[in-house]
């Protein structure tokens, strides 16, 4: 199965991401990970990537472009993935469309988990104590609120418009929307 998760930052995307992998058996590809393991690695696109992401904003679609091919261009993806944190803006969007017709691929669906964002907050600022990410502090976190409404948002639309979209509750526990993700993308493989 080919899955693109959409959401908020602080919607569950990596979380619930990192169980669906494990679910279906296909890998987790996470453009903040591979992000964050170029900067842990101080590498010149890590050292480039890493103000960027400290502020909130979105790092630049060729870099991302250039993470994606390389990781398509694995064996294990070629019976499926779960891309999570991207596409981020249409020009993602249009590049993915593209670079999936390249390898002669087409995903399934477009999961959009919704959170409100009184509680993403809320889990970033959880986060931000467990973990101390330089992008949880307050001040990032409602740029990248910004970000999300003015050049992620309209992603949604796009796969809206393609018939793609399917939208679930991100509210509730992690097995409490891990289900309704299930139910909503593979019914005959949901349990309970
Ligand atoms: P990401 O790594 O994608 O970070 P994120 O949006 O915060 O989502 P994440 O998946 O980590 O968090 P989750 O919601 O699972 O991006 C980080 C940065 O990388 C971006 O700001 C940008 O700079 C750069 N970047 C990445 N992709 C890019 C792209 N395509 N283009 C340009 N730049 C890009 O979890 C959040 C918290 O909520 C966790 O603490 C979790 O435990 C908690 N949580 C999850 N589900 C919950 C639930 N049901 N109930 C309660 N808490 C829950």
């Amino acid at each position: 199965m080919r899955l693109v998760l959409l959401g908020a930052p602080g919607s569950g995307k990596g979380t619930q991401a990192a169980r669906l992998k494990e679910y279906l058996d296909v890998p987790h590809i996470s453009t903040g990970d591979l992000l964050r393991a170029e900067v842990a690695a101080g590498s010149p696109l890590g050292l480039q990537a890493k103000e960027v992401m400290a502020r909130g904003d979105l790092v630049s679609d060729e870099i991302l472009l250039g993470m994606l091919r390389d990781r398509f261009s694995r064996d294990d993806t070629r019976n499926g993935f779960i891309l999570d944190g991207y596409p981020r803006n249409l020009a993602q969007a249009a590049a993915l469309d593209q670079l999936l017709a390249d390898l002669g691929q087409k995903f399934d669906a477009a999961v959009q988990l919704t959170v409100d964002n009184e509680q993403i907050i809320e889990r970033l600022a959880g986060r931000a104590k467990a973990e101390g990410r330089a992008d949880d502090s307050p001040e990032s976190v409602r740029h990248r609120l910004n970000v999300y409404d003015q050049q992620t948002a309209p992603v949604i639309e796009f796969y809206r418009q393609h018939g793609q979209l399917t939208v679930v509750d991100g509210v509730g526990s992690l097995d409490d929307v891990f289900t309704r993700i299930v139910e909503a993308i593979a019914p005959e493989k949901a349990v309970g």
